[in-house]
């Protein structure tokens, strides 16, 4: 690992989508608030919009379909040898939708974020803000998390809270949290390449100390 060496941070975005949390990346980077460089952006679905966001700031762009593989295994397989080539210091999941093996997970332990969008552990998996809504919640939000081999299950670096209103359907709601999304992602990236943040032993390690379940509180925060 080069974690302790003076070069600038490397980061591969994963994405399957929109990529507006790539979009982030790519202004936080040009802005100077993110310290690293976006090396490359590799999409598991052709077509998609992140890929022209990254085509148009000169990021390489690469679509690897999964289903042109025999196995979630072979595909992992080619993806991290992917990965692997452009020698990342942090691999961001940015609204990227496949499940990945505890073989892949295991390979970069330790350098792979996601953000999810819910406030975990409510709600693991996909439709979390129809769920949240359904339930009845009167809060919602997201989390960034290392990934761990179990499903949105990794310790959380950071959340994000907002309210759930009256008449919100899962689009309405799903655009507040994404709006915080951008702010708090690019943060916690910023914090790992600053060296601040470290998975350890399946806990996390933030500025020195045990970090705890919630993460880093914002509010405490913003005040020193
Ligand atoms: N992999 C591991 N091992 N651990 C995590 O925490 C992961 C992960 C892969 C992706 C993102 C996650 C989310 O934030 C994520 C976290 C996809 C699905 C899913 O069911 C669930 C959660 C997440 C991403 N994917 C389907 C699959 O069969 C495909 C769904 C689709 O293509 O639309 O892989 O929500
Ligand atoms: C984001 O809300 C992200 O939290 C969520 O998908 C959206 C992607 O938006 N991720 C997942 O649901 C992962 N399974 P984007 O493509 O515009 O960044």
């Amino acid at each position: 690992m080069t974690h302790s060496s003076t070069h600038r941070r490397r980061i591969v975005v994963l994405i399957s989508g929109g990529g507006s949390n790539l979009q982030s990346f790519i202004d936080a980077c040009a802005d100077g608030s993110l310290n690293a460089d976006i090396v490359a952006v590799i999409s598991n679905k052709a077509g998609v919009k992140g890929l022209e966001r990254a085509a148009n700031v000169g990021i390489p762009n690469i679509i690897l379909d999964h289903n042109s593989f025999e196995s979630r295994g072979e595909f992992d397989q080619a993806l991290g040898d992917v990965i692997e080539s452009f020698s990342p210091d942090l691999i961001i999941l940015a609204g990227f939708m496949r499940i990945l093996t505890p073989h892949f997970v295991n390979r970069f332990l330790g350098q792979l974020m996601n953000i999810h969008p819910s406030l975990l552990p409510k709600y693991p998996g996909l439709h979390t803000h129809q769920r949240a809504i359904d339930a009845g919640d009167s809060e919602a939000g997201a989390t960034v998390h290392f990934v761990t081999p179990e499903l949105d299950g990794g310790p959380t670096i950071v959340q994000a809270r907002v309210p759930v209103l009256k008449d919100d359907t899962a689009e309405i709601l799903a655009g507040r949290i994404l709006a915080f999304e951008h702010q708090i992602y690019p943060l916690a990236a910023e914090w790992f390449c600053q060296g601040l943040l470290e998975l350890q032993d399946g806990d996390i390690i933030f500025d020195n100390q045990l970090l705890p379940a919630e993460g880093v509180s914002l509010e405490i925060r913003d005040k020193t």
